[in-house]
């Protein structure tokens, strides 16, 4: 039996180069020797605030984007969290599982709160729900980057202290991090990772920047202070940034850009990364037009969360009887 695979993402707003490299490009790769089901999770979405058109017209974006990336419908399933109610019931009983102090400890809510006059218990329980998105699909594998990962480790304590408490009912996941591109940083500040909800959109490349916006960008990005391009996340934490971004993208491996770089400015370094991402991204924003033109994206969410509601069904029957709930 292949093994099962689950990931999601949050129709928070257009997808960047992070998202892309840490998670997206796995999800095509994991398509073919598994069986992946792939989330919008809009109900993680409004753990803060979101305009509800806006919210629609994102998930159809991110939906249109999945597709144009290359994961196809007839290999893995794609859908929408909220088409499938069983995430909000397992997620409740989860967070009957979960303690407080567990939850005080995510590092996510600490920094997605921070500064914010009003947080929501949403925000806060935020990780049970994730665990009950993953749960409910008795998934072997998520690939997530590395802000993640201890999300996934409490999705993993949580099935254990599930599984003693209330008999043997949930696999447990194991996380699958790449390597280079599972944290891309931002292009204003290399301390901070690069995210689709910062305001400041220099601090992005997103997944349909116009060409001249993607030069831009790279050509404004923070460097550091000497003029050597060389890779030390340490001391030169922004060009590394930029010397990983270039390697995934290009194929060549850090030593053969740093070589190929040797004694010249970064002024040509970013021309030349500009127009490798140009390169990279022209292709998947055609595909993109295309899939939204086809009127054939509500169609396949549809079909998604059929499949995905038989198989979430099937779990959560299990649990509620194991739990004693129900008539
Ligand atoms: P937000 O900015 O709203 O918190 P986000 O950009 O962090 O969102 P998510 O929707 O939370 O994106 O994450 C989607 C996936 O992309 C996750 O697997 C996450 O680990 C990965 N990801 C997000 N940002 C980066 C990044 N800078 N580098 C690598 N992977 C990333
Ligand atoms: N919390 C994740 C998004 C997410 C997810 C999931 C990822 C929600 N449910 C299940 C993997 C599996 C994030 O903020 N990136």
């Amino acid at each position: 039996m292949k093994s099962r695979v689950f990931s999601g993402i949050q129709p928070t707003g257009l997808i960047t180069l992070g998202n892309y490299l840490g998670a997206l490009r796995q999800f095509v790769d994991l398509q073919d020797q598994s069986d992946a089901f792939y989330c919008i999770v809009d109900m993680h979405a409004i753990t803060l605030p979101q305009d509800p058109h806006q919210l629609k017209e994102r998930i159809h974006d991110l939906a249109s984007l999945y597709l144009a990336v290359g994961l196809d419908p007839q290999k893995s399933t794609l859908f929408v969290q909220s088409d499938v109610s069983a995430h909000s019931e397992l997620g409740w009983i989860l967070q009957c599982v979960v303690h407080m102090g567990e939850l005080s400890r995510m590092t996510q809510f600490k920094e997605k709160g921070e500064g914010k006059e009003v947080v929501t218990a949403g925000l806060f329980t935020y990780p049970a729900l994730m665990a009950a998105d993953i749960l409910l699909y008795q998934t072997h594998l998520v690939p997530v980057g590395d802000d993640q990962k201890q999300h996934l480790e409490l999705t993993r304590d949580l099935a254990l202290r599930f599984n003693a408490r209330f008999g043997d009912t949930f696999t447990v996941p194991d996380i699958m991090l790449i390597k280079q591109g599972a944290r891309i940083m931002s292009l204003d500040d290399p301390s901070k990772k690069m995210s689709k909800s910062n305001p400041n959109p220099g601090s992005r490349i997103e997944m349909l920047d116009p060409p001249d916006v993607i030069r831009k960008k790279v050509s404004r990005a923070v460097t550091d202070s000497d003029r050597q391009i060389r890779f030390d996340p340490q001391e030169k934490p922004a060009v590394s940034n930029l010397l990983a971004i270039f390697s995934v993208i290009s194929g060549q491996s850090i030593d053969e850009l740093v070589a190929a770089y040797d004694g010249k400015g970064y002024g040509d370094f970013k021309k030349d990364l500009g127009e490798a991402l140009v390169a990279h991204l022209s292709p998947i924003q055609a595909r993109y037009e295309d899939i939204r033109q086809s009127g054939e994206v509500e169609r396949i969410l549809q079909q998604g969360a059929e499949k995905a509601r038989q198989v979430a069904n099937d779990t959560l029957a299990n649990v509620k009887e194991r739990v004693g709930l129900g008539g």
